[in-house]
Formats: C-alpha cells, structure tokens, sequence
C-alpha cells in the first residue's frame, strides 16, 4: 500500500525521522500489529504562536476543536467522511504512518491543499500537435515546479489559507509558485492576474479530491487536497504563459505529461487522470 513508503519526514533543513515500518499488510487500522511509532512535531509547529496552528489539546484539556465540521476558520472535515478521535486527536483514516504527531503539518487530522494542473498540447515549431513515437497519443505539457523541499517535480500546489475558498487558492498559489514577475510594472501585473482569474474561474475540471500520499503525512496529520485541470485546446491563452519559480520551488518550466516523470507525493495519478481525461499519452 502507498500509504506506507516513506521513512522520512521533513525536508533537507530538518532533521531526519525514522519511520517505523508498517509492511503493506499492516497499513489499515483494523490488521493487528505490534506497533511503537515514535512521535514527531518541528519544533517550528511546536513553538508557533501562529493562527494556522492548533494547539495540542493533549497539553490543555480547555482546548476544544470542532474536529469533522468547518467552523469557517479552518474546514477539518475530510474527503473520506468522519475520522475517529483517539486520546483527544484525529486518528489518520489511511492507516498507519510509522510516526505519530503532527510532523512539520499546522493541523491535526487534514490539512488542506489546492492543485492547479496546467495543462497545453506539445507542438512543433508549426504549430502542430505533436504525437508520442510509440503510444501514438498527443502529448500533453503541464506547468511544473521543481519544490525546493524535496527536489520532486511537482504541481504548483499549496495549502487553503484560513477563510480561503479553494477556487481562490488554486489562483494564489500559481501566481506565488509560477508567476514571479517582479520586474512587471502595475499595469502589467494586473493583466496577468485578469488572465488567470478569468480562465480559473469560467472553467476547469475536478480531477481529484481526497488524500495525498504526502511525505508529511503522520497518524494524526495528513494533508488532503483538490486538484483542477485548466486546459489550454488551441494554444490561445494558458498555453501562451511563459512561467517563472517563486519562493518555494528552484525552479519551474512547461513539462511534458509522461509516466516516467520522478513526482512528489501523489501528483503522478493527478497527472495521470488528466492524460486519461484528454486521451493523452501517458
Ligand atoms: C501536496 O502538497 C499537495 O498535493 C500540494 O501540491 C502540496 C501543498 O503543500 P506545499 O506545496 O504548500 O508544501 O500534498
Ligand atoms: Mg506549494
Ligand atoms: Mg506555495
């Protein structure tokens, strides 16, 4: 089962946690296992004083969170319907992780992200569609970043801010991590974020919601996310963006759809879903 792959956690500054080892047999719940996960918070989650931040209501028993509800600050339902609460903490409705805690996430139970796939078809210097040698399908590109924290190709995701609707976070995310222009005057800027806006909101397709198999993930954090494909068919206005890394990515290009591309977290099958929805090679 994926859910149990990584032994690590955190990023290249943090500092490396063994997972204890959950064998595919033994991710869900409900398999008996003799199992002694250590427990991890950064100590940035630890420390911060920060909104986004819960408290851990082990430390202070005044601490209610409204667990499985939105209380409009922060939605903590899942995709996955109701997770149980163990000792006062969600308890991770994948199974098992090899750690417990919270890991580098600011909430118990989901944390939420949005994903915008961005996506054109390959074409030659003539403008035609161009087709893979040995599928024979068009061949898709999509806007990818290289993430700084992992080194992963990767989507241009992040978390929902507090109060955020996601169609707003799909938008402020690919501006942040893809549309760093500081060079762009006023008037420019402005244009680019009408583009973006116009084609975000009038159109765009589900193509997933639910858990990622993030490395972050532990038994009692885990970030789930919804992710939308914005297609460009005729090379008129996505397809014509150049695009250019922001802070948390080194890098980021127009990418071609391919199976073999080494992903982060589960985007490879966010991607894969896109090529199925436009009958593309994969
Ligand atoms: C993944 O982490 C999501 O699919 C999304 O792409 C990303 C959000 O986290 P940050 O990019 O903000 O670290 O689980
Ligand atoms: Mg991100
Ligand atoms: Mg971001």
């Amino acid at each position: 089962c994926i859910y149990s792959k990584f032994t690590r956690t955190g990023t290249k500054e943090q500092p490396l946690i063994i997972r204890s080892i959950v064998p595919n047999g033994k991710v869900r719940w409900s398999s008996s296992f003799d199992y002694h996960p250590i427990e991890f918070t950064s100590e940035k989650i630890r420390t911060s004083t920060k909104e986004y931040v819960d408290r851990d209501p082990r430390q202070d028993l005044n601490i209610e969170i409204p667990w499985n509800s939105d209380d409009r600050l922060c939605d903590r339902r899942s995709y996955h319907g109701p997770y149980k609460i163990i000792e006062r903490i969600p308890q991770n409705p994948c199974g098992r992780t090899g750690i417990t805690g919270r890991g580098h996430l600011g909430h118990f139970g989901p944390n939420h992200a949005a994903d915008p796939i961005v996506t054109r078809w390959k074409r030659d210097k003539n403008g035609a569609k161009m087709f893979h040698p040995s599928t024979k399908k068009g061949m898709l590109q999509f806007v990818c970043i290289l993430r700084r924290d992992t080194n992963e190709y990767a989507i241009p995701g992040g978390m929902v801010d507090k109060k955020e609707k996601v169609t707003d976070t799909l938008q402020r995310e690919f501006h942040e991590e893809v549309l760093n222009f500081p060079d762009l005057d006023e008037c420019g800027k402005e244009k680019l974020v009408k583009v973006i806006k116009n084609i975000f909101e009038n159109g765009g397709t589900k193509i997933y919601c639910g858990y990622v198999d993030d490395p972050r993930n532990t038994d009692n954090s885990w970030m789930e996310t919804t992710a939308y494909n914005f297609h460009d068919e005729d090379n008129e206005h996505l397809a014509l963006i150049n695009v250019q890394a922001g802070d948390d990515a080194t890098n980021a290009f127009w990418h071609d759809l391919d199976s073999q591309i080494p992903l982060f977290a589960s985007h490879a099958d966010f991607l894969r879903r896109v090529a199925y929805l436009h009958k593309a090679h994969w």
